[in-house]
């Protein structure tokens, strides 16, 4: 490799349209094209655009000058990638001169790419924000996730009702992606252990007769903003090992051969499509181990072809984040590979791995936090498990030693859970390993400090820090909405897209008329758009002049689009009884998926779709009021909805969203936001000002201190608004050929163990929304206020967010 690298230059490449016309010719290699083969010939050329500083990139990381970052994620929603790779490369306006030559423009084939939709929601875009922020921020950071054939499940909407498709985004091929045949790895799964003691006494484990599948890397380029640093998106694509099948291809046993091809080959097939839950089965926990095995064998590689095989400095050149507890199987896996590929000792490892890890939680949802069973694990990586265990027993006596004679505290604070059957804790394995913890936002570092993890934070106080989420302004503001940001750019310069908080100066714009005018047209125009969008998605007419309240997320109770859907029943009840004083005119859009095995998220989804059947279907409804369910809500969908977006709803229940990410992308664009006091609100609250923020409900302390006396069969009687929609939920109004399909829901409702509480915030939501509307029906105030929210995000950026995870916790001395 180092041969390679050290090769002539050559020529510089081509120019853009050069290069197509070359990719055209001779890679497409047919005498007509079609429009997704054109738009394979495009990315192909601007990848080419890419491979010099790409090269030179790799190359400077290879010298180790800085820290080198591997950040290692089950999950990367990267969405589209030609949009976000020109504008990093300014060739946008080159490429729309190029395009003209072949009767299309780029808008056009924009849509033609299938967006990368490799991960579930929150945490995995985050993930995609970061790459784009570490390589605006020139950090050597690398990407390490999984190639799956299968991607994020397409989501249709039949009859009312969700059904999964499979999403075959490869179907066409990757023209972003390059194969990297020189560094397939070989990861080891099945077999036994066997020890044995050398002539000097030392103890050596090994692992064998295993079964071993190839990590193959296919490298995705992560270009920084006009800066020259190309980053690498590394996905590990599982492929049978040839010795595997050699036996039985000699017996003649063809079929048997290629079943276990397929075996092998399935590790990477399928994204597993839960966002907050966990559902433990074998092929996960296979795809957990074959990522983590394959990046730090990378890792390793790449550090001993630099410093040999001398690790003292692994940890002051290398740091693993692990995003959530996912891949926090690397930490027993590093300890292997340090001793027993490469002679450590266990002081000598531990300190290593320890130095190396950080750990960053996601989720306080105790339903997502991931336990293996021992035995299934056992099985599976039986060298692995016994590290755990070793990792555990050393630990324990810290703990014993710190709570002397507390035999209860060793069982809590155990990496091994006892019970029926002995789990293994991931959450507790990645914390005792980790040199860094962190939640995503004041409040969720706060609760993970004083609740979930406190025995922790009491044993190392030092290691838990916040970095609240952030998204990158460059897709979210200056790539998805080129009309506001070229008056952004006209008025501040366009310093903002690498420093967002430039924005705040746009307060001063507030009372310039002119400007105000032309930030309420534009609104207009991205209504125009999305409406377009909603018409074509789901057949149904919003008037750009109505308000576009808007909730897109996955769905989940704790996220209460519920308490959004009887919110617009009660609107609805209002038109029908002719009370519309004060009522803004507004256009509901929800879109999100559901996990499959989530049957009240599919439930949910199903009634947001009868009640907009019956909202639409009313012609004296209609003026006041309309509603939309979007299918397969994606990265794609979100670029053309929160540029279009009047107000966002970001209303879970205090306590259970851990940062919220949409939250920011909807404030940069000028919406306003309705919220409760969670995750990130809190903290955007805080930037824009009460009076800029439609704040309900209870707060974190006041859901938990409600939950022993919560009885929401007496605040349903005591709210005749309330009231009056759950008779109509249970009259079956939005049901009447399909009885009873809506009964766990109204159940839910009223049940004192409702963890979500969907009725205790329900009037305060409303009486939000009251102001909402009397806001919106002040359309100068409303624009002002959305200029304030812009002007106010900056601190959202993803590159403030990745400016914290550098100076606290990777660079930190
Ligand atoms: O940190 C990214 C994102 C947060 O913004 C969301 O609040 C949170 O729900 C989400 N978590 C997950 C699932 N977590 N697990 N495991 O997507 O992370």
């Amino acid at each position: 490799a180092q041969a390679t690298e050290a090769a002539e230059p050559c020529e510089p490449c081509d120019t853009l349209g050069a290069s197509l016309a070359r990719h055209i010719r001779y890679g497409l290699c047919r005498d007509e094209h079609e429009k997704d083969e054109l738009f394979t010939a495009v990315a192909e050329s601007v990848k080419e655009q890419m491979l010099d500083n790409w090269r030179e990139t790799r190359i400077k990381d290879n010298q180790y000058e800085q820290k080198q970052v591997a950040y290692l994620s089950l999950e990367f929603l990267m969405g589209r990638a030609l949009g976000n790779a020109l504008l990093s490369l300014d060739l946008t306006d080159e490429a729309q001169k190029v395009l003209t030559d072949y009767a299309t423009t780029l808008e056009d084939l924009e849509q033609v790419e299938q967006d990368a939709g490799l991960g579930n929601g929150g945490l995995g875009r985050l993930a995609a924000c970061f790459l784009d922020s570490c390589a605006c921020l020139d950090l050597p950071v690398t990407g390490y996730g999984i190639r799956y054939q299968y991607g994020m499940f397409v989501q249709k909407i039949i009859d009312g009702y969700q059904v999964e498709r499979p999403d075959r985004w490869l179907r066409h091929g990757n023209p972003w992606e390059v194969r990297i045949a020189n560094r397939i790895v070989t990861v080891p799964f099945f077999g036994h252990t066997e020890t044995y003691v050398d002539k000097d006494g030392r103890r050596h484990h090994i692992w064998t007769n295993t079964q071993n599948v190839l990590a193959v890397p296919y490298d995705m380029p992560i270009p920084g903003f006009n800066n020259g640093r190309i980053n690498t998106l590394r996905l590990w694509k599982a492929e049978a090992n040839d010795e595997f099948d050699l036996a039985e291809f000699n017996d003649g046993d063809y079929a048997e051969a290629v079943a276990t091809k397929n075996l092998a080959e399935q590790i990477t097939m399928v994204l597993y499509p839960n966002d907050a839950s966990v559902n433990g089965k074998e092929l996960r926990l296979r795809q957990q181990y074959f990522l983590s095995s394959a990046s730090l064998q990378d890792l390793l590689t790449r550090y001993v072809a630099k410093h040999g095989e001398d690790f003292s400095e692994f940890s002051s050149r290398n740091v693993l984040q692990l995003n959530d507890t996912h891949p926090s199987i690397a930490v027993p896996e590093l300890m292997r590979l340090l001793m027993d590929k490469y002679g450590l000792g266990w002081d000598k490892a531990w300190e290593i791995t320890s130095q190396s890890m950080a750990y960053t939680n996601h989720t306080l949802l105790p339903e997502a936090l991931e336990r293996w069973s021992v035995a299934m694990m056992k099985n599976m990586l039986p060298r692995i498990v016994e590290i755990i265990f070793e990792i555990n027993a050393r630990y324990l006596e810290l703990v014993a030693h710190h709570w002397p004679g507390d035999i209860k505290k060793l069982a809590d604070m155990s990496i091994i859970e006892e019970g029926p059957e002995q789990q293994i804790r991931m959450a507790y394995l990645a914390i005792v390993a980790s040199f860094s913890v962190n939640g995503v936002a004041g409040l969720h570092t706060e609760l993970l400090k004083q609740g979930l993890f406190s025995e922790f934070y009491q044993l190392w106080p030092h290691k838990f820090n916040n970095k609240t989420n952030g998204v990158t302004p460059r897709r979210w503001l200056a790539y998805c909405n080129p009309k506001l940001a070229s008056l952004i750019t006209r008025r501040l310069g366009d310093e903002w897209i690498t420093d967002l908080t430039r924005l705040a100066a746009l307060n001063a714009f507030t009372s310039d008329k002119a400007f105000v005018e032309e930030w309420a047209e534009i609104k207009l125009a991205n209504k125009q758009a999305l409406s377009e969008f909603v018409a074509q998605q789901c057949g149904v007419t919003f008037d750009p002049k109505m308000m576009f309240d808007v909730q897109v997320k996955r769905i989940h109770e704790y996220k209460r689009q519920l308490l959004n859907i009887l919110h617009v029943i009660h609107l609805y009840r209002r038109i029908l009884n002719g009370d519309t004083e004060g009522m803004a005119p507004r256009c509901v859009l929800i879109g999100g998926k559901a996990a499959p095995g989530y049957a009240m998220a599919k439930q949910i989804i199903k009634l947001a779709n009868n009640v907009a059947h019956m909202v639409n279907s009313d012609p004296l409804v209609s003026p006041y009021l309309r509603m939309a369910f979007l299918p397969n809500y994606n990265v794609s969908a979100m670029e053309k909805i929160c540029p279009g977006t009047d107000l966002s709803e970001q209303i879970s229940t205090a306590g259970k969203e851990a940062s919220g990410t949409g939250n920011m992308k909807f404030m940069m664009n000028g919406a306003l936001t309705i919220g409760t006091l969670d995750g990130a609100n809190i903290e955007m609250l805080e930037e824009v000002g009460k009076e800029n923020f439609f704040l309900f409900g209870l707060n974190a302390h006041e859901v938990s201190q409600a939950k022993a006396h919560y009885q929401p069969q007496e605040i349903i009687a005591s709210s005749p608004a309330l009231n009056g929609v759950m008779n109509m939920l249970k009259s079956g109004h939005f049901n009447l050929v399909e009885p009873g399909i809506f009964d766990h829901i109204i159940a839910s409702i009223v049940d004192p163990y409702d963890q979500w509480m969907t009725a205790a915030d329900f009037d305060s939501y409303r009486i939000a929304q009251e102001n909402v509307s009397a806001t919106y029906l002040d359309q100068n105030k409303w624009q002002k206020v959305s200029i304030r929210n812009s002007a106010a995000s900056g601190r959202f950026s993803s590159d403030n967010t990745i400016s914290g995870y550098r100076d606290d916790i990777w660079m930190k001395k």
